[in-house]
């Protein structure tokens, strides 16, 4: 009887400490899903016109394109997001969620840096080269 309540607490012990390490690991992965992102450290990706909003995260956070070219975000998360200017109102998106788009043509040469209204860990840029 008494070795039965041991393995029986160590049981109880074992699933306490896995539901722990499970419990961490979630946590973790909520919180490294909240980082953000950044184009300043990011190499520009030139030519790309399509921006995935995914895991809170523009994706590349750092475009360069020719002026003139339409760019495309898509939302890839299940919660809504924006493409929102850090300054003035060349981009102002309304929220939009998991397979929404928002499309957006550069006609002015220029940089122009973004955010994300609900997420200010959300950063991004798009530099419209001059044509030549
Ligand atoms: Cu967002």
């Amino acid at each position: 009887m008494a070795k039965f309540s041991i393995i029986t607490i160590a049981a109880v012990v074992v699933a306490g400490i896995v539901g722990m390490i499970v419990l961490m690991a979630l946590m973790m992965g909520s919180m490294m899903g909240g980082a953000g992102s950044d184009p300043s450290g990011e190499t520009p990706a030139v030519g790309v016109t399509e921006v995935r909003l995914e895991d809170f995260a523009f994706a590349p956070a750092n475009i360069v394109i020719d002026a003139g070219t339409t760019v495309t975000w898509t939302n890839k998360d299940n919660v809504a997001h924006t493409v929102t200017s850090d300054d003035g109102d060349e981009l102002e998106s309304e929220y939009f969620g998991r397979d929404g788009t928002f499309r957006h043509t550069f006609d002015t040469p220029g940089e122009c840096r973004y955010n994300c209204e609900p997420h200010p860990n959300m950063h991004g840029r798009v530099t419209a080269r001059p044509l030549s």
